[in-house]
């Protein structure tokens, strides 16, 4: 089985101008595309061919001979969500088993937002930040670094922000704290955040 690029759900312009065609463009048609090429061609003829992404991920976890399997299987699956975390007209208000999940798990909306910009903010050079829920149900904010993914931490990933300058160089410079602020009021898709709760 090969991998393929999935189409964007919105049209290229459909962010702007809080993320604009030209990073969808650049961010999805080639740094995306590039992972999954990688990927393809790495995976090509060994037994990992027969895989799911999710197998592929905890297999190669971990194991300094499949870095590159799990870097570019890792950026695949990571990009694939977070496309699906964004829409046109994002942001605004939550659904109220979500928000109420929020409020229980970080004490306030405002409490989580702080919360979840800083993981982004202090996530050293490239990676993410993500909103998990925890096996006990309560919500919280992870940070990783580079193609880490958090299928190779068993974590339930609700959404998450990519933080690679590739994300946000062209439309805020070195200003991730706008982004990260952009993502949260004005991107995020919380109707698809709040159906991956698990129940
Ligand atoms: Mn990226």
């Amino acid at each position: 089985m090969s991998f393929e690029l999935p189409e964007l759900a919105y049209a290229y312009e459909a962010l702007d101008p809080y993320m604009s065609a030209d990073t969808l463009h650049l961010h999805h048609d080639k740094h995306h595309q590039a992972y999954v090429t990688n990927l393809n061609k790495l995976i090509d003829g060994t037994a990992l061919a027969s895989k799911s992404l999710e197998e592929i991920i905890t297999t190669t976890s971990g194991s300094a001979e499949h870095q590159g399997i799990f870097n570019n299987a890792g950026q695949h699956w990571n990009h694939i969500l977070f496309w699906q975390c964004m829409k046109k007209n994002g942001g605004g208000n939550l659904p109220s088993d979500l928000e109420k999940m929020i409020v229980d798990s970080f004490g306030g909306y405002d409490a989580f937002k702080e919360n979840f910009i800083q993981a982004g903010i202090t996530q050293f050079g490239s990676g993410w930040a993500w909103l998990i829920q925890e096996n006990d149900g309560k919500l919280a904010v992870m940070k990783i670094a580079n193609a880490d993914n958090p299928v190779a931490h068993d974590k339930h990933v609700l959404m998450g922000v990519d933080v690679w300058e590739h994300s946000y160089y062209v439309d805020y410079q070195n200003r991730r704290p706008d982004y990260l602020k952009a993502f949260i009021d004005n991107m995020i898709d919380w109707e698809f955040v709040a159906n991956r709760l698990k129940k």
